[in-house]
């Protein structure tokens, strides 16, 4: 065999037997900082072992076995033959109180690549396995320290590019989408405890007035999904910016707004028509809010196909917007295609060059008049897109927002209360409500990561007083 091919053979095997091992082993290591040069790295290992792990490799005054809880302790990362690694401060977070509910050690050492990978091999050497994604974060949720949303918060945090993305994300891992989740559920809860009520007692049946109860209670609770349904697309808005699209006939400006915009020559600028053939899309920052601008090819009647297809691309992109710029050159006349977009509350139209005389055919348009030359009118134009952004309502107190799982379940659950409803209204038995009310009850819960509808049902029937 080829020597490189029977290092490979061998590699695979090992690791195949490591990876299997390795799963099995409960404590887990990662580095917890980006990886690359940094004054400090943090490297971290959870999970039962994870206080004997660091006992085998820390030199100080104390073994971390007989550290307290979340103080921290300087020492020395050592390696099998008690090598120093690197000086460290240590802090070990006794289980249940740490991230992930189970013991936590937190090792700061020096930033250097070489430096963080040894500190994390060594935790590997004695026992620890490495983490997968996520998997901090994960057991947190595992061990009850926080719900599906609360997870889920988590990455959006470390994503988060403008300080209103973060608010919404801070307000999501302090669980305030998950509190409304769980007040929705718990009301699904008590109203299907009545109709069980009425399945197990089928004497007793639902009474004409206690049937008109049930109905408002439904009708409010599918009111509340469909309000959180409603913030989807802040959500979306918050997670990946605003989408607003620069279009327009050739030549109008539409690039030099959007390298205006961004503050840098970004796109190719030039006087031939039809210069951009592509759309083109960058984020910027407009006090707070991310916005993602888009450059597209401009309108004409076009022969070529290359052009006839970046016109096909303006026009997908235009109808995903959440705002549409429409450039106009003030100089030139009125082109053929034009159409005055002025009363779509998502159409801003925009008069470009005011640096020119204006042509009579603008005459009676109201727009916002800018010139990317001198950048008179950018200001306004800056001010009037957050006006028009500030109707989604984008302000982090109303920051419960819900992403696109949320809203997959959320829209099952509201489909099942649907069914519940006209189910109510045709009288049906209470075995058919409660079918579709149980269906409710598992899409809502999977927003948080509850699961298990007979355990609550049980625990409802339990404070229920049936023999009244
Ligand atoms: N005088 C003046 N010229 C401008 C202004 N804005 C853009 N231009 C010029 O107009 C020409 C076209 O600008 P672009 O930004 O390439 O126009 P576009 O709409 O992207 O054009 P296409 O990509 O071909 O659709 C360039 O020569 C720019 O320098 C302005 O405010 N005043
Ligand atoms: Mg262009």
């Amino acid at each position: 065999m080829h020597r490189s091919a029977e290092r490979s053979a061998l590699v695979e095997t090992t690791s195949a037997v490591d990876q299997a091992e390795l799963n099995s082993a409960p404590t887990i290591a990662a580095i917890s900082t980006p990886a690359g040069e940094g004054a400090i790295a943090l490297v971290r290992m959870s999970g039962p072992d994870a206080i004997a792990t660091a006992d085998k490799i820390f030199r100080g005054k104390e073994k971390p076995s007989g550290f307290v809880s979340h103080v921290q302790h300087l020492g020395e990362i050592v390696d099998e033959s008690g090598r120093v690694i690197d000086e460290v401060v240590m802090s070990i977070h006794r289980a249940p109180a740490s991230y992930t509910g189970e013991d936590l050690v937190e090792i700061s050492c020096h930033g250097g690549t070489l430096v963080t990978a040894k500190v994390l091999e060594a935790c590997l050497r004695v026992g620890a396995r490495i983490a997968r994604p996520g998997e901090f974060t994960e057991r947190a949720f595992l061990n009850d320290k926080m719900d599906l949303t609360q997870a889920e918060a988590v990455i959006d945090l470390i994503r988060a590019g403008t300080d209103l993305a973060l608010r919404s994300a801070t307000e999501q891992l302090e669980g305030k989408l998950g509190e409304k989740i769980r007040s929705i559920r718990q009301a699904i809860v008590d109203l299907l405890a009545h109709v069980e009520a009425s399945i197990d007692f089928p004497e007793e049946g639902i009474e004409p007035d206690e049937a008109e109860k049930l109905r408002a209670r439904l009708d409010s609770i599918r009111a509340e999904i469909s309000a959180l349904l409603a913030t989807a697309d802040t959500g979306r808005i918050l997670r990946e910016g605003v989408r607003v699209v620069i279009y327009g006939a050739t030549n109008a400006g539409k690039s030099s707004l959007l390298n205006r915009l961004l503050g840098y020559e970004r796109v190719i600028v030039s006087d031939t028509h039809g210069t951009t053939r592509d759309t083109i899309e960058e984020t910027v920052n407009l006090r707070g809010i991310p916005v993602r601008l888009l450059d597209t090819a401009g309108f004409r009647t076009s022969t070529s196909d290359l052009e006839r297809e970046g016109i096909a691309r303006t026009e997908r992109s235009l109808s995903q917007a959440d705002l549409r710029l429409h450039i106009i050159d003030r100089n030139a006349p009125r082109p053929v295609h034009f159409k005055d977009t002025a009363a779509n509350g998502n159409d801003l139209l925009i008069l470009n060059k005011s640096d020119l005389p204006e042509h009579s055919d603008w005459q009676n348009f109201t727009g916002l008049r800018i010139s990317c030359m001198t950048e008179e009118g950018l200001g306004e134009l800056q001010n009037e897109i957050l006006a028009r952004i500030g109707k989604h309502n984008l302000r982090p107190e109303n920051a419960v927002a819900i992403n696109l799982r949320h809203r997959d379940c959320l829209r099952r659950a509201l489909d099942a209360c649907e069914r519940a409803r006209r189910g109510m209204a045709e009288r049906l038995s209470a075995e058919y409500l409660s079918v579709d009310l149980k269906e409710a009850l598992d899409a809502v819960g999977e927003v948080i990561g509850t699961v298990g509808v007979e355990q609550i049902l049980d625990s409802v029937f339990g404070q229920f007083c049936i023999g009244k």
